[in-house]
């Protein structure tokens, strides 16, 4: 596309229900018939519930702690964002054709959504899930800085537009509902951000499980180092300085923006806060996902 300012802030379209950026609408069949492989590692969220930071220490992992080694390339590339097709500027499907095994990938995709051949190469998953009103107030400031976004309004307005759904990726309530589900009969680790926070370490360790892998003290200490929010926010390879600005606009708010466990306390009011938890209560009735919003 020659005017690439044409791409930013338009509505979002309905793919089965799931209101995605325009330009994944539109090349939905290119994800749909995404070819996965069985050594492909995902790495499934729903938008702001710590992608980044387990991108970056699985990929720490893969390289056995050697941060240089991961300094080559933009989080982005070295784990690439499989649906996030942008004419002109990012085509995830292909940056992972041409990626080399074992690859570490991203997505934001509703369970429902994943392309059949993740299943079909019974391909381990990691699953990260934070809980609601960190993610809501991550998303807001979010959608004000990363242009792809239609413009979220005041704070009440997508507080709404989050708690109905009407946000790109859809339902944060379904979302994890979906995957925690899906985690029964598959090979699928779920990992909660506010243990990640609290227990860093044993969370690692877990991963290292699930990966069948084992490190020396040592590198663990260092992945835990370089994976840290002070240290990744200061590196240009995690923190997505290195989009132009028409993309993220830092300024407005810096993608490593807080990195804390209950941040929703400096955001909700108490009325926004008492009519949230009403119908969280109707949304999560029947499920035995639980998660923390303080510590
Ligand atoms: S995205 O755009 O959906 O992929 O965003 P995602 O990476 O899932 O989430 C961004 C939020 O994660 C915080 N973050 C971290 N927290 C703790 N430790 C580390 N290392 C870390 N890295 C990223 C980031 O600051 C965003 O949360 P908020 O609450 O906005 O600060």
């Amino acid at each position: 596309m020659d005017n690439k300012l044409d791409v930013f802030r338009r509505e979002l379209v309905d793919v089965q229900d799931i209101p995605l950026f325009w330009c994944i609408a539109e090349e939905w069949s290119q994800v749909e018939s995404f070819e996965a492989r069985p050594d492909d590692l995902l790495i499934s969220t729903y938008p702001k519930s710590g992608t980044t930071w387990m991108s970056e220490i699985l990929d720490l992992i893969y390289n056995n702690g050697d941060a240089e080694k991961c300094k080559r390339d933009a989080i982005y590339k070295r784990v690439p964002f499989m649906e996030l097709i942008i004419p002109g500027i990012s085509n995830g499907v292909e940056l992972l054709q041409n990626m080399q095994s074992p690859r570490l990938v991203k997505t934001h995709l509703p369970v429902q959504l994943l392309p059949s051949s993740f299943w079909k190469n019974d391909c381990k998953m990691i699953y990260v899930a934070r809980n609601a009103k960190d993610v809501a107030v991550s998303y807001y400031y979010f959608y004000k800085m990363a242009k792809m976004h239609p413009e979220p309004g005041t704070w009440e307005e997508f507080l709404d537009k989050f708690m109905t759904g009407k946000v790109c990726f859809g339902s944060w309530y379904d979302h994890v509902k979906g995957w925690w589900e899906k985690r029964k009969d598959h090979r699928i680790l779920y990992i909660f951000y506010e243990d990640m926070k609290e227990d860093p370490k044993g969370e690692l360790q877990k991963l290292l499980k699930f990966l069948e892998k084992e490190l020396p003290e040592e590198t663990v200490d260092k992945i835990l180092y370089h994976s840290s929010f002070n240290v990744m926010k200061q590196n240009p390879n995690a923190n997505y300085t290195t989009l132009a600005t028409c993309e993220m606009d830092h300024s407005v708010s810096p993608f490593m923006r807080k990195g804390i466990l209950g941040d929703w306390k400096n955001q909700f009011t108490v009325d926004q806060y008492e009519r949230f938890e009403e119908d969280y209560e109707k949304k999560m009735k029947g499920s035995t996902l639980q998660f923390r919003s303080e510590i």
